[in-house]
């Protein structure tokens, strides 16, 4: 197969393509990514003399240079994580969400069914259910859980599901859907929770916590969602959903906690925050459709993966260190000093 990744310079995108390479090393797979602040072309720099892979910047919304690209390279699948992706940078600046994830995803479906492509797979999340509940631990997301957003970031993701669904129903456009949980693991830009503790506790820097701490998320190791949408991608029925979790609740206090004691820093690091505009609750996903269907089922348990991940970012030293020393730590700073944020793609 000729895959086409979006988006594959960020972090699940890129973890996706390295599990490809290892787990399919017969396809091709070219990356099509705008690196825009999250995206990152060092962290796919060992990819780039491979044969069976090739980088192209670009933005998945500019109609005409996605187009061109489809009708050189004649792509079987497309996997779409494109995407700006952080929701605090979406209350800031709605705008840069609605053009890259919602116009981009019907620019590259549009490409798709132009060019005869026999797959479409659209990377979304849980966050289009909205949220759940601190008192009932009984509830989960289903894929028939109403959409129900609360971010501009996650109405984008809803808006692009439903644009992919309508793709499928009037037009026939063979089409799968995974939503999965937060990731977290390699790679993953230090704007987010878990790498942006881990970096910060490491420089014995406060540690951000939004409100009382008390919001649950759902993690799953980042490797355990790319072997999900690989999958989803070989073996998914047609104009399917799927939720992707491995039942991994944790508060973000518990989380901040845990990188605190792995790294021997003190929880008088931690420091609680004006809490996050429409701060989302709680999210939990039943991944009951993807195992009893496909046979999914996540391979690492949360302490595994998230020593694995403290792990990755002492010895990625690096790789991190050159984004704080980007732009991104002056974004940052206006982030959380709350300032507006500007135009945040290069
Ligand atoms: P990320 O922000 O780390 O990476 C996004 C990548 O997309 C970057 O390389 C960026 O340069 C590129 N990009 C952004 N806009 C683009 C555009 N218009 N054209 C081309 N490239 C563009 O994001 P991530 O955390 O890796 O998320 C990837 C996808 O997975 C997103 O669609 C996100 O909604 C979804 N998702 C993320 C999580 C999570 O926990 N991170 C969970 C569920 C779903
Ligand atoms: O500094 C912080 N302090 C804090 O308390 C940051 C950055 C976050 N938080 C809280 C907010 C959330 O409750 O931690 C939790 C996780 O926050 P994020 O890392 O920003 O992730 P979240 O908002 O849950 O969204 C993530 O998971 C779903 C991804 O960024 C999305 O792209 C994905 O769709």
């Amino acid at each position: 197969m000729n895959i086409l990744v979006t988006g594959g310079a960020g972090f699940i995108g890129s973890n996706f393509i390295y599990y490809e390479r290892e787990v399919h090393p017969e396809d091709r797979i070219v990356c099509l990514d705008a690196l825009t602040y999250a995206g990152n072309l060092s962290t796919l720099k060992p990819l780039l003399n491979d044969p069976q892979f090739r980088f192209v910047r670009g933005n998945i919304a500019d109609r005409p240079f996605v187009r061109a690209l489809f009708a050189e390279e004649k792509f079987d699948a497309v996997v779409n994580f494109a995407a700006e992706s952080h929701v605090d940078r979406s209350v800031e600046n709605p705008e840069l969400f609605l053009r890259s994830n919602i116009l981009g995803t019907q620019v590259l479906m549009d490409a798709c069914r132009e060019y005869g492509v026999a797959r479409y797979h659209q990377v979304s999340t849980d966050e289009v259910y909205g949220d759940l509940p601190l008192d009932r631990p009984d509830l989960f997301f289903t894929e028939q859980t109403p959409l129900h957003t609360s971010s501009p970031y996650s109405a984008s993701k809803a808006s692009a599901d439903l644009l992919v669904l309508a793709s499928a129903r009037t037009y026939g456009l063979p089409v799968t859907i995974t939503r999965c949980s937060n990731n977290y693991g390699p790679y993953h830009f230090p704007e987010k929770l878990i790498p942006l503790m881990i970096t910060r506790a490491l420089a014995d820097q406060p540690l951000p916590v939004y409100g009382t701490g008390e919001n649950v998320r759902d993690w799953l190791y980042v490797k355990d969602h790319c072997s999900a949408i690989d999958l989803v991608l070989r073996k998914g029925r047609i104009g399917e959903i799927y939720n992707v979790g491995g039942h991994n609740e944790r508060t973000n206090l518990d989380v901040v906690k845990t990188i605190l004691a792995a790294l021997g820093k003190p929880e008088s690091l931690i420091t609680f925050v004006t809490d996050r505009p429409g701060h989302d609750r709680r999210y939990a996903i039943d991944p009951t459709k993807i195992h009893t269907q496909l046979g999914w089922l996540p391979t690492t348990t949360f302490e595994k993966g998230i020593q694995t991940t403290i792990d990755w970012y002492l010895s990625n030293r690096e790789w991190w260190e050159n984004i704080l020393k980007g732009d991104y730590q002056k974004d940052y700073e206006r982030l959380y000093g709350g300032a507006r944020l500007g135009e945040n793609t290069k």
